[in-house]
């Protein structure tokens, strides 16, 4: 910015050039853009060209934003937030962008004035999946929604190379892809190479003393990774604050190790190059559960390690104390992948910055807080001692450390109870020995949350019981919530006209005042317009499932929706159970008169999960016998969309009539997208589960449909003793179900293929699906009686809309400044900065 006189940045020509928002301007600019950043003139142009160009476009009004806000941010060393995060799933930036900067009209405007289509260009973006589900989605909802709210924040990842596998659909089966997203370049993101940090790994310490006599560690690393930090501008709704996502690329330190070059192994020489670049290479596609793979703790350490040393350049440019380091950041750990950032942020201020271990110890614990994002015991992170050694040997000590005074205060607090030390531990001595990760973050944080308040209360009482007896004042709730920016206004733009028609447009910075809605509840032109919105957009889905799968839906169906990843404790198998539930009814009375369904299906597996792929099959093997018996006669249909995404998600929230949310009680944390598909008028099917709890509260429970065991029925039943065998040979549908698929209907006779899955279901049924299945039919079954009654149905998703203002990810956000960041709102003035230097 110093090197930019006063009077060229206010100039009008820049204000033209760069900044403008007029249509005739926006039209200068992209042209100026096609020709000197993509080296095209139109008549030679690709559609990526023009993509290209309008991006460049756009991401120029973002940097006057983003300078502005950095220029503020640093004059007055504001307290910031910085997300950890493992996972960053944002989805396409360009659609969001010029939402958030209120030209979403004009640009469409100005390059259909060029001959050009904007959804089109919309269409062209390769989206970042840098993330597998609900966390990497939460993280993404919840930097829109900080710079929203202004709230100084810096979202700190890892830039993978390649993130979550496109898949295909080959023979009924998930196939893995994989995605290339940078390979036409990323006009979104500046690399700063000169901020460039080095991150050990391996080898051994030292112990010495130094010149004042005291104790030291000196660590001799094997290897050195340079982390080269990747910035994105995310700017807010309708603000000035563009924020900062930075992620890291691994690189060697030297191109070439010179004297293995020298000496003619060019090989040899280049082989620390791919070494190192490999750690950014991939993201782990597993969600909801951990393999303890070396390269993944490396991954873990090189983004905590380089995102703590940027706080720490950060806090010494802005002239403040590293004593003070807790004041300039508050740190939040998304779930326990960046949980290592406690041991780390103990060295760097101990043996880096020469910090006693208490003073140490208090920052690091003022500094982080720790979301805790699932109930499932395979999640939960811990690595072997050996790997956790051999990599970060210097960690070890530091954590064996932590742990012996953490188990001393255990004994004050607690004398006598040796098995609690044994339970609560850092480290699991149970046999082979275990670094537990999520001990860890509980320890060496200020503040413990989970993301629904039942999860909150499981955690309590059952996964972190222990540690909410040690520490009951960490523990607090943060319900999750979704940005209404990209998941309304973006998405369902149609919606977003009728509601911003009736009560004005403040409702997409405050969700609450959805609840104006409710007055028109009773109003027959307003129902009959709400229904024809979702009548088109159900239109629109019909002909892309044409296109994709070549499949004929009736429109009027209900859509019936479940769009997630797959896993056995969603229970998609519990919703292909009801299809066949419905084919078999069918079956043996072709006359009966059924509510016309959709079954859609979307979501990946993870590519070594057995079972999820299974399921996958299996709809699709459902699906190409019932969309092709006579004698359905095109009452049901099912279509699996493959390679579901966020750009694909924002396809389809809009279009459901109905939400499945249908996870076993107690295992879904809090689920996201049944408040997506909530927001967009869907009705909800589900269990008393994670955030459906709080959902059924708010839209009332006349609006909902709820089934199924809850939490404490579960465990219950569980601890009876469950035989799933028992609800097979007493309910003559279910057994009819089953039996349907073990006689090969749906497998060409193959009576072996899907026999894996009965046999889990029938010996084990651990999601207890059987237990939970009359209760689903049933619900169902009403489901479909309510549909009749149009009139009656409009209104509940009408209620539903209009009463989902608690799940804005931006009353989330309110929620962790007030109880967990303290941290104030900085509003940015464009041109503040250069009147501030005046
Ligand atoms: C997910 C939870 O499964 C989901 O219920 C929740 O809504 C979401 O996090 C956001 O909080 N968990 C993960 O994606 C995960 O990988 C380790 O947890």
């Amino acid at each position: 910015m110093q090197t930019v006189p006063n009077h060229q940045v206010d100039n009008l020509q820049i204000e033209d050039d760069r900044t403008g928002l007029s249509v005739e301007c926006l039209k200068r600019a992209f042209l100026d853009n096609l020709f000197y950043v993509q080296g095209k003139f139109p008549k030679i142009a690709t559609k990526n060209d023009y993509y290209m160009a309008l991006a460049y476009t756009v991401r120029d009004r973002l940097l006057q934003r983003w300078i502005n806000t950095a220029v503020i941010y640093t004059d007055r060393a504001s307290r910031t937030v910085s997300y950890l995060s493992a996972e960053f799933l944002m989805g396409p930036h360009l659609g969001n962008n010029l939402v958030n900067l209120g030209i979403y009209d004009q640009v469409k405007q100005a390059v259909s004035e060029l001959g050009l289509d904007l959804e089109d260009l919309l269409e062209q973006e390769e989206e970042p999946g840098l993330g597998n589900g609900g966390l990497g989605r939460l993280a993404a909802c919840y930097l829109d929604s900080m710079a929203t709210l202004e709230i100084p924040s810096l979202g700190y990842g890892i830039r993978y190379e390649f993130g979550i596998f496109d898949q295909d659909i080959r023979d009924g089966w998930q196939v893995e892809i994989t995605d290339k997203w940078l390979h036409c370049g990323n006009p979104w993101e500046i690399a700063r190479p000169e901020w460039a940090i080095y991150v050990r790994l391996g080898g051994h310490t030292e112990a010495y003393t130094d010149e004042r006599g005291r104790y030291r560690v000196r660590w001799i690393p094997f290897q050195v990774i340079k982390g080269v930090p990747h910035d994105t501008p995310l700017l807010g709704y309708k603000t000035n604050t563009a924020n900062t996502l930075r992620l890291w690329t691994a690189e060697a330190p030297e191109s070439f190790d010179f004297a293995a070059f020298n000496s003619g192994d060019y090989l040899g020489a280049v082989q620390e190059k791919m070494v190192s670049e490999n750690l950014s290479k991939v993201l782990y596609p597993n969600d909801d559960s951990s393999q303890g793979k070396r390269l993944r703790l490396a991954q873990q350490i090189f983004f905590v390690s380089c995102s703590l040393q940027d706080m720490i350049r950060i806090v010494f440019g802005q002239n403040v104390p590293l004593e003070k380091f807790h004041e300039k950041f508050v740190v939040q750990l998304n779930d326990t992948h960046p949980a290592i950032a406690v041991a780390e942020l103990m060295r760097l201020l101990i043996d880096e910055h020469d910090m006693g271990w208490d003073q140490a110890w208090s920052i690091t614990q003022k500094s982080l807080a720790y979301t805790n994002h699932t109930l499932l015991p395979e999640a939960l992170e811990r690595w072997p001692i050996s790997l956790f050694g051999e990599l970060l040997p210097r960690h070890l000590e530091i954590i064996y450390e932590i742990n012996y005074h953490f188990l001393e205060e255990v004994k004050a607090k607690f004398p006598a109870d040796s098995d609690r030390l044994r339970r609560m531990s850092l480290i699991d001595e149970s046999g082979e020995k275990y670094v537990r990760m999520a001990h860890l973050a509980c320890v060496g944080s200020h503040s413990i949350n989970g993301v629904a308040a039942l999860h909150t209360k499981l955690l309590q009482q059952d996964v972190l019981r222990d540690f909410y007896q040690m520490y009951p004042e960490k523990f607090n709730n943060k319900t999750n919530g979704v940005t209404p920016r990209r998941f309304i206004v973006l998405s369902n733009p149609r919606l977003t006209n009728l509601i911003s028609s009736k009560i004005g447009d403040n409702w997409v910075k405050n969700l609450k005042d959805l609840k104006h809605l409710e007055a028109f509840v009773d109003d027959p032109e307003f129902c009959s317009q709400w229904r024809s919105i979702k009548s088109a957009i159900k239109q629109d889905l019909v002909a892309y499932i044409q296109k994709q799968n070549g499949i004929t839906v009736n429109p009027d169906s209900i859509f019936d929706i479940q769009a997630k990843r797959f896993h056995e404790y969603k229970r998609q198998h519990l919703n292909a159970l009801h299809i066949i539930t419905l084919y078999n009814r069918i079956k043996a009375n072709p006359d009966i008169d059924i509510t016309p369904r959709t079954f859609i299906f979307g979501g990946k597996a993870a590519p070594g999960y057995y079972m999820a792929k299974l399921i996958i099959k299996l709809i699709n093997s459902i699906g190409d016998v019932v969309n092709n018996d006579p004698d359905v006669r095109d009452r049901l249909k099912v279509v699996f969309l493959k390679n579901y995404s966020v750009k694909f998600a924002q396809r389809v929230y809009p279009a459901a009539d109905l939400s499945e949310q249908i996870s076993m009680a107690g295992k879904e944390a809090s689920g996201t997208g049944n408040m997506k598909f909530a927001l967009n008028g869907a009705l909800t099917i589900g269990t008393l589960d994670g955030a459906n709890v709080e959902i059924r509260e708010e839209v009332g429970e006349e609006n909902f449909f709820i089934f199924g065991l809850t939490a404490p029925e579960v465990y219950a039943l569980k601890a009876r003793g469950y035989r799933p065998l028992d609800y097979y040979h007493s309910n003559r549908e279910l057994k009819a179900v089953i039996d349907r698929i073990a006689s090969g209907h749906f497998s060409h006779g193959d009576t072996k293929l899907f026999k894996p899955l009965l046999d889990s279901l029938l010996y084990r049924d651990e999601y207890l699906l059987f237990a939970d299945y009359q209760a689903y039919i049933d619900c169902q079954d009403y489901v479909s009686q309510v549909y009749r009654d149009r009139d009656r149905w409009t209104r509940m998703s009408i209620l539903n809309v209009a009463r989902m203002g608690k799940f804005s990810s931006d009353r989330s956000i309110h929620d962790y400044c007030q109880d967990i960041w303290n941290i104030q709102s900085v509003p940015i003035e464009l041109g503040e900065c250069i009147q501030a230097k005046e």
